[in-house]
């Protein structure tokens, strides 16, 4: 099957302590583990593996590597094939070089993000458990998220320079790595040039996207919340924390979630938002925003330009 989900994000973090009360009060995940390297693990209380969320310690913010999880351990060979294929190098780390996590095949973008993929990560069940489970658990913290849902990286793109690296990394997913495009924005006098894409494993509208900006980077990790309700109360936790809110509780165009974005102590950007938008399917029609509506697609409400939301990110 290859690819089936997104399986962790590892974030740099200037001050641990701090990080970790904020992704487990603000968010609502739990500590798992932690290695002597001072690396954190946590995971929201939907998921069933051992962690979705590696906070490092560092002198600066961003992301060092996002990882998917495939199906069979085979899948990373035949993956490594087609990657290596598509003229992109590939390392195989061992067992063990992550914790509870089985061999991963590591590379890079060609934006230069690091990706891994993993077959294997220590089973530990989700909080309500797999016999008669009660809808949702006691004690949740915070915005009480489901699951790590998907992430956004701003992507190189520099058109005089014939750069645009959201459209090498959309061809790179769907030759090598087999997603599917949902969504795009085009732009350019031809209005044939993919600024931003979204993109699919799952049947979600987006499991990751690319949007096109000065420098490559992280513009956000999002976690999935039931309801709109469930975004409002999400900023209410916020406000009661004292967390700087980037975006406050709005519709995408693009996607159609209900979300909000926020800033951990680092200054790297959250997203929590609900609404699983449409039942994303291979023979779908690709949904197009064209330059003159981008806002509209991004921040549906006001359609208006908010300049910080796509220049500031880690
Ligand atoms: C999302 C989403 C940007 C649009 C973001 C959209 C950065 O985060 O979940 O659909 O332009
Ligand atoms: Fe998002």
């Amino acid at each position: 099957m290859g690819v089936m989900r997104i399986g962790h994000a590892s974030l740099k973090v200037m001050d641990m302590d701090a990080a970790v009360k904020h992704y487990e009060n603000v968010l609502g995940l739990k500590t798992t583990m932690k290695d002597k390297a001072g690396n954190v693990y946590l995971k929201c209380w939907d998921e069933w593996d051992k962690y979705s969320l590696i906070l490092t310690p560092s002198d600066q913010a961003g992301l060092n590597h996002v990882a998917y999880k495939v199906e069979k351990d085979s899948d990373l060979d035949e993956l490594q094939k087609k990657v290596e294929a598509w003229g992109v190098k590939t390392t195989v780390l061992p067992e063990g070089t992550l914790p509870s996590t089985g061999r991963m095949l590591q590379f890079n973008l060609p934006s230069g993000h690091e990706m891994r993929l993993y077959a294997m990560k220590e089973y530990v069940g989700t909080e309500v458990g797999t016999t008669n489970p009660d809808p949702w658990p006691d004690g949740l913290k915070g915005s009480g998220v489901h699951w790590l849902d998907h992430l956004l990286l701003m992507c190189e793109m520099n058109p005089e320079a014939g750069i645009n690296t959201v459209a090498d990394n959309t061809r790179f997913m769907t030759e090598a790595l087999d997603f599917f495009l949902t969504e795009q924005v085009l732009v350019g006098p031809e209005g044939n040039m993919q600024a931003a894409t979204w993109m699919a494993r799952t049947t979600t509208p987006h499991d990751i996207a690319f949007v096109g900006g000065a420098k490559s980077g992280l513009h956000h990790i999002a976690f999935f919340l039931d309801s709109w309700h469930d975004v409002l109360k999400s900023a209410d936790v916020m406000a009661k924390n004292k967390t700087k809110i980037d975006v406050a509780p709005t519709r995408h165009g693009i996607t159609r979630g209900e979300t909000i974005y926020f800033f951990d102590p680092s200054g790297n950007r959250n997203e929590t938002f609900a609404g699983l938008g449409y039942l994303a399917q291979r023979d779908r029609p690709v949904t197009t925003w064209t330059e003159d509506q981008l806002w509209s697609g991004i921040f549906y409400h006001t359609g208006e330009a908010v300049p910080s939301f796509t220049e500031v990110y880690t």
